[in-house]
């Protein structure tokens, strides 16, 4: 190496901002462990709007947070409102359509300028933007998934330095061109928008899709250099990526292979070692590396590997690699990947129902239990690791082990599936494909394969990503929607062919290589839904199946018991947040179904009434507002029980229970089960009972209830069965328990009486059914059964007693009635609290202890505490 001993030394002792003088700064200084110098540019930024707007305070320089977006400037600036206040989503909109620039002037001192090569890295820009470093175009920048490195050294210079970065609007600087082409590729849940600006851009940029409104989530066009922008100085070579093959994992031995990418300024010899948690292993690759990249494989074999596994099934046990690249004893770079050591296959076997489509992970066929996640905000870079972990939890703690990344959104930050790693939730990870059909020029073609790569490599060595899959939803529109019937009869049968093509070219050539070259063995599935063309997208035989007839065809909830997917990566009911989260963006008078508030707070046109439409169906009209949210949660959670029940029933012909969604962006009525505060619906907590690991479910068949387990454990679980029907006042009809012994990883009907014996003759509208299952002592799963509908039932209305103890943040609640009690619902008017559960049915004469953890005090909480029951909404 030519670097010598003392520059070498100097640059490793002095941090970067003792070095600097000037008041904008280069600032981090990391990695010190080796050659390569990487500094962060995240200070001294300014922007300021150099487009089409009128607004004269935007056309000012105002400093800029970086990583950040426009928009949360503006708002910090208060030259914009809070877009998530009352209808303020409509006022903030010339933002999305004008361009912006961002200046930051940072100093470089000497030392770095001396390295042989000095690289300016930009992790991720939002997303049209040309950048100039001193004045000098060095980047166009068209997509925002990527990661942008060009090499800057010759512009640089020793003191100030100023990087300019341009942002084009996404809107008004594509429209011109794609109103010229021969016609326009559609999208979806943009039709105000379309009507405003003639055609949607958002096919024709590889940017988030939702941040140009979704069926749940606000048009709010992000802009902006929306993570970390470095310098990076390094001499001969550098690692550019890091991963580990799984090639073969059992019990007895984990066969890896490190597939490490060196780039070279120029030919030489170099030495890459490899190991793992400090544990240095035996195997070194030494080659001759021409100048640009080269791929370095090193095996590595791990006997008796500790592996890693869904929660639920084993522990989470994380290995740490390094790879340390030397030449002539320096260190020129290092890089390390956390992993698990996991086999995960998607075995698709053919059997009577068709083919399976079910996850085994190290051999254990895994029933996926879970949902779809979307962006955590509408404003990416206000997403911290907390927050992921906040919500992760929630889904492990409602007995989840599987989300699906959905297409429309983003690729998770690192942190987001570190924590599914920790925690053991299995990944379902679409590309970020959305719902709109995608142009198949060679540029496009490139950019995202590019695209795929990079985010291949930087994620594939998470254990909890299981799956890659295309899109969501692209092959069902093309094939099944009517927007896409009319669309295509537009076209000559030439452009159809074309727009079929490109679609073939992306899903089924481009994104399987990068996986199969990239990814291997994680498998690769087209689009979900699917069937792999063996059959339609949906089908019942093959593949993975949305659901979406119940909410969006009206169908009944009851047709959830109707569908036999082999897997369902999709179903879901809408509700509304409660009150304190519609207290968040509203003033009182918006507070009601109708008004125009929560009408910009509810995306699904329609939906508010849909929900109304639903709730009378089962329930009696709430008397207000307050009532109206409440009975909503209660009516979504009811529902979504019902399908994922059913869809556990099933197993093993059904292997996968994915509701939509877990999660929201921005706070709305959706189909979330946890609003955008983190507050769990009453489908959170109803969740958590029906993905149990043992669960205990009544189902009316033909005149006669069948009561199943399922159990997703791998052994053997000896039980009592407990059913019994009351009536409403206590009057026992019926009461039989039985011993069981539960069949590993099953489903199966334990249990079956005639619905006349169970109600001994009582009124169908005055009684439930309490199945209940208890394995050593303790009651592991209940289930309660009505014949009924809620809005035929004769509730009786029950006095019930809270009393709350405890200190510190942690609370004990015990909750009494004296006669039964529907949907106990627990809250507090002004602080935030969670619960062990809520939303659960009370006996004649039951008391039920729950645990309660808030920041407020007892006597806050004493004072604030509420309860409700269905009988109080109407
Ligand atoms: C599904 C999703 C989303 C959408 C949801 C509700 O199909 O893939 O596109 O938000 O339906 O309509």
């Amino acid at each position: 190496m030519r670097i010598s001993a003392l520059l070498l030394l100097l640059f490793v002792s002095l941090p970067f901002s003792a070095q600097t003088s000037s008041r904008k700064r280069i600032v981090k200084y990391a990695a010190p462990e080796s050659q390569k110098q990487v500094l962060t540019i995240d200070r001294g930024w300014q922007f300021r709007e150099v487009g089409n707007s009128d607004i004269a305070k935007a056309k000012q320089w105002h400093d800029a947070q970086v990583p950040g977006v426009v928009q949360t400037d503006l708002m910090r600036h208060r030259i914009i409102p809070d877009p998530y206040y009352r209808d303020n989503e409509a006022k903030v909109q010339w933002v999305g359509r004008t361009d912006w620039e961002y200046q930051s002037t940072f100093d470089v001192d000497p030392a770095t300028l001396a390295r042989e090569n000095v690289d300016l890295v930009f992790a991720g820009l939002d997303t049209l933007a040309e950048v100039t470093l001193n004045g000098q175009k060095i980047l166009n920048a068209d997509n925002m998934f990527r990661r942008w490195r060009v090499s800057a050294k010759h512009l640089l210079k020793p003191g100030a330095n100023t990087l300019n970065v341009v942002f084009r609007s996404p809107i008004t600087s594509l429209l011109p061109k794609i109103k010229a082409l021969p016609y326009q590729l559609p999208t979806v849940n943009q039709i105000q928008i379309i009507a405003e600006e003639g055609v949607p851009t958002d096919p024709y940029i590889r940017k988030a899709p939702y941040t140009f409104g979704w069926d749940w989530g606000p048009r709010l066009v992000t802009i902006g250099i929306w993570k970390p922008v470095t310098l990076e100085a390094w001499d001969n070579a550098r690692i550019d990526s890091m991963n580990i093959r799984q090639d073969s994992v059992s019990a007895e031995n984990a066969n890896l292979t490190a597939l490490v990418d060196v780039v070279a300024a120029k030919a030489g010899d170099v030495t890459v070692a490899i190991s793992h948690d400090g544990v240095k292993l035996p195997v070194k690759r030494t080659i001759r590396v021409e100048a640009g990249t080269t791929r370095v494989e090193v095996p590595i074999a791990i006997p008796k590997p500790n592996r890693w596994y869904p929660v639920g099934y084993g522990k989470q046990p994380l290995y740490k690699f390094t790879a340390a690249l030397h030449a002539n004893n320096v260190t020129l770079d290092t890089a390390s990947k956390r992993t698990g050591l996991r086999s995960a296959v998607l075995e698709m076997k053919p059997d009577k129902w068709g083919k399976s489509f079910q996850f085994v992970i190290n051999g254990i066929p895994v029933f996926a239990k879970g949902a779809n996640t979307i962006p955590w905000d509408s404003f990416p870079t206000r997403v911290t690791p907390e927050w992921h972990r906040q919500i992760l939890q929630a889904a492990v703690d409602a007995n989840m082990n599987m989300v699906r990344v959905w297409g429309g959104g983003y690729y998770e930050s690192d942190d987001f599936y570190d924590i599914c790693d920790e925690l053991g939730i299995m990944v379902w990870q679409d590309f970020m494909f959305g719902g709109a059909q995608v142009p198949g020029d060679q540029p496009y073609l490139d950019n995202v394969r590019q695209e795929a790569i990079e985010q291949v490599k930087r994620l594939n060595d998470h254990p909890s990503i299981v799956l890659w899959c295309g899109n969501n939803e692209l092959e069902g529109a093309w094939l099944q929607w009517g927007d896409r019937q009319a669309f295509k009869n537009k076209l000559t049968a030439q452009q159809r062919e074309r727009v079929y093509a490109d679609y073939m070219l992306i899903f089924h050539n481009i994104l399987p290589l990068v996986v199969q070259q990239y990814g291997a063995p994680t498998p690769y599935w087209p689009s979900s839904p699917s069937a792999n063309f063996e059959d339609l997208p949906g089908s019942e035989k093959i593949g993975d199946m949305h659901y979406w007839a119940v909410w969006h065809a009206l169908n009944p909830l009851e047709d959830y018991a109707k569908q036999f997917p082999r897997f369902m990566s999709e179903f879901g009911f809408q509700s509304f947040p409660e009150w304190r989260t519609i207290e968040a963006f509203t003033v009182p008078e918006d507070r009601g179904i109708s008004t125009d508030v929560m009408h910009v707070h509810q995306k699904n046109v329609g939906g508010n009434e849909r929900i109304r439409t639903y709730m009378l169906r089962d329930y009696k009209e709430p008397k207000d507002f307050a009532s109206f949210l409440y009975v909503s949660q209660l009516l979504q959670a009811e529902g979504i029980k019902l399908g994922a029940e059913h869809l556990r029933r099933q197993r093993p012909r059904t292997m996968g229970s994915l509701y939509w969604q877990l999660n929201d962006c921005w706070p709305v009525a959706s189909w979330a089960s946890i609003d955008y505060y983190g507050r769990w619906k009453a489908l959170h907590y109803y969740a958590k009972r029906f993905y149990n690991d043992l669960l205990v479910s009544p189902w009316e068949e033909n005149g006669k209830l069948n009561v199943y387990v399922v159990s997703d454990r791998l052994d053997r679980t000896p039980a009592q069965l407990r059913v019994h029907a009351l009536d409403f006042e206590g009057k026992v009809l019926f009461d039989r328990t039985q011993a069981i012994d539960v069949t590993p990883l099953s489903s199966a009907v334990y249990f079956t009486v005639p619905r006349s014996e169970l109600l001994a003759g009582a009124d169908e509208r005055n009684a439930v059914v309490v199945t209940e299952l208890i394995a050593n002592g303790q009651t592991v799963s209940r289930n309660h059964f009505y014949f009924a509908k809620m809005k035929d039932s004769s509730l009786p209305t029950p006095k019930l007693t809270a009393d709350l103890t405890g200190a510190n943040g942690e609370y004990s609640l015990k909750l009494t009635t004296d006669r039964f009690a529907r949907g106990v619902y627990a809250n507090f008017t002004n602080s935030n609290a969670t619960f062990s559960d809520n939303y659960f049915d009370l006996l004649p004469g039951e008391s039920r202890g729950i645990t309660v953890k808030s920041k407020a005090s007892l006597e806050e909480l004493k004072s604030q505490l509420k309860l409700m029951t269905l009988v109080d909404t109407y």
